[in-house]
């Protein structure tokens, strides 16, 4: 199902009175700030849509499928994401999950995608689950497998989904290791290791000059015991010893309850070794709830060390890290979740980039805590949604994206169309 531009602006044009109304207003409150910089920045800012969050999800317990009319190939899947992209103009990336979406032909893809106004984000690889035919399994994990044979069935893997993405022009793998163990005996830390580094270093070997590894971090899940790149220490661990090419990829939802995740981004950023970031939100553990859901003042104080540890490092806000989601669907139609998570994260970026920086830092030298958190909060308790759409409307997109998605009855065409699918991944 296509979204043809006249809807757009037909949508638009029945709320432009009070979109102006809200900007004029905000205009005049933040005069004093060069609004226009800030929405070019909100335009070009783009985030990566993953391939294996286009249906429904579900946990061990159960998967509803209550949505039907779910992207049942990569084709489709693409079609979802450009749907999304129309909307909103800033899911302009889709992420693949191999070999939940193995690419048939590369250049066929390429051309669909590009039609869309997408191109292809990092890669995902997959060692924690069996293929069937594989010749061997991942029980007791891969890169840190005891048996060689079983590591370089990993690696191979992992090389094979290179190839896949040079073929589509993405410049990055994600490696995401369920590597670990549920009981204390089971492994030997330092052997596992050092099994995963030197995998990893062979992966990393065959990494084109201008792409990028992102190691992914967990606490825990599947394994209860320990997991072999459990925290930020580690995941630093391993890329720096990988070298320049090898960097940390922040899961929000991958830290133990409480853990300061925006200190984590700071002293990465510093250290030069933040790759990019999966956005979802959760309660207890790696729940892949809708961004901004539970935990906004978090997401927003995240993009606040992001906007000045960029800035201190003079970093392009929109092209130098890797802005990707990850989170799945068990109660709500997954394109809409999507569509708010877009939301949550555009506006906890608007946030960010409309904090004094000068009066911040100021206060902060003077201990001045309470003046500091004034500043900060004052941002965060603005409403700049009328911003975020302003920079939809500058992109051709819609004011109110879920509003057009129901106006539009998107989800039952695309079961009139595709009848009561249910899509591949998580
Ligand atoms: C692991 C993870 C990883 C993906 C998977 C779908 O929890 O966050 O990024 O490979 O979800
Ligand atoms: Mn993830």
């Amino acid at each position: 199902m296509n979204i043809e531009q006249n809807q757009i602006e037909k949508h638009n044009d029945s709320l432009s009175t009070s979109h102006q109304r809200k900007i004029d207003f905000l205009k005049a409150d933040w005069s004093h700030v060069d609004l226009e910089s800030i929405i070019q920045k909100l335009v070009d800012f783009q985030i990566a849509i993953p391939s294996w969050a286009l249906g429904t999800g579900g946990t061990r317990f159960g998967r509803f499928a209550i949505t039907g009319g779910e992207p049942r190939t990569i084709e489709e899947k693409i079609e979802d994401v450009g749907l999304l992209h129309a909307l909103n103009g800033a899911s302009g990336a889709i992420s693949l999950h191999i070999p939940w979406d193995i690419p048939q032909n590369a250049e066929s893809l390429k051309n669909l995608a590009s039609s869309y106004g997408l191109k292809f984000d990092a890669m995902n690889s997959n060692t924690f689950q069996d293929q069937a035919g594989s010749a061997h399994s991942y029980k007791f994990g891969s890169l840190q497998n005891v048996n060689k044979a079983i590591r370089k069935q990993a690696i191979e893997h992992n090389i094979e989904v290179i190839k896949h993405g040079v073929a589509l022009g993405s410049d990055a793998l994600t490696v995401w290791l369920a590597d670990g163990s549920c009981f204390p005996g089971q492994l030997n830390f330092r052997q596992a290791f050092e099994n995963t580094l030197e995998s990893l270093q062979e992966i990393y070997a065959a990494l084109p000059e201008d792409w990028k590894i992102f190691v992914e971090y967990k606490a825990f899940e599947p394994n209860f015991y320990s997991t072999t790149v459990g925290d930020w220490g580690q995941s630093l661990l391993y890329a720096s010893k990988l070298g320049k090419k090898a960097y940390t990829l922040v899961d929000l939802g991958h830290h133990l309850p409480n853990a300061n995740i925006e200190q984590i981004v700071a002293l990465l950023l510093m250290e030069g070794k933040l790759g990019g970031f999966h956005f979802n939100d959760s309660k207890y553990g790696d729940d892949d709830l809708t961004a901004g859901s539970i935990k906004p003042y978090q997401l927003f104080l995240i993009f606040n060390e992001l906007v000045e540890g960029m800035d201190a490092k003079g970093m392009n806000h929109a092209k130098d890290l890797g802005w990707m989601i990850d989170a799945s669907h068990n109660v709500k139609d997954p394109l809409e979740d999507l569509l708010q998570s877009v939301e949550a994260i555009m506006i906890a970026y608007a946030q960010a980039l409309l904090v004094d920086r000068n009066a911040l830092k100021a206060a902060q030298d003077n201990n001045d805590v309470a003046k500091a958190q004034e500043i900060l909060q004052n941002t965060f308790r603005s409403d700049l949604r009328p911003l975020v759409a302003e920079a939809r409307l500058r992109a051709g997109a819609a004011l109110a994206p879920i509003g057009l998605y129901r106006d539009l009855a998107v989800r039952s065409n695309l079961v009139n169309h595709r009848g009561n699918t249910v899509a591949t991944g998580l």
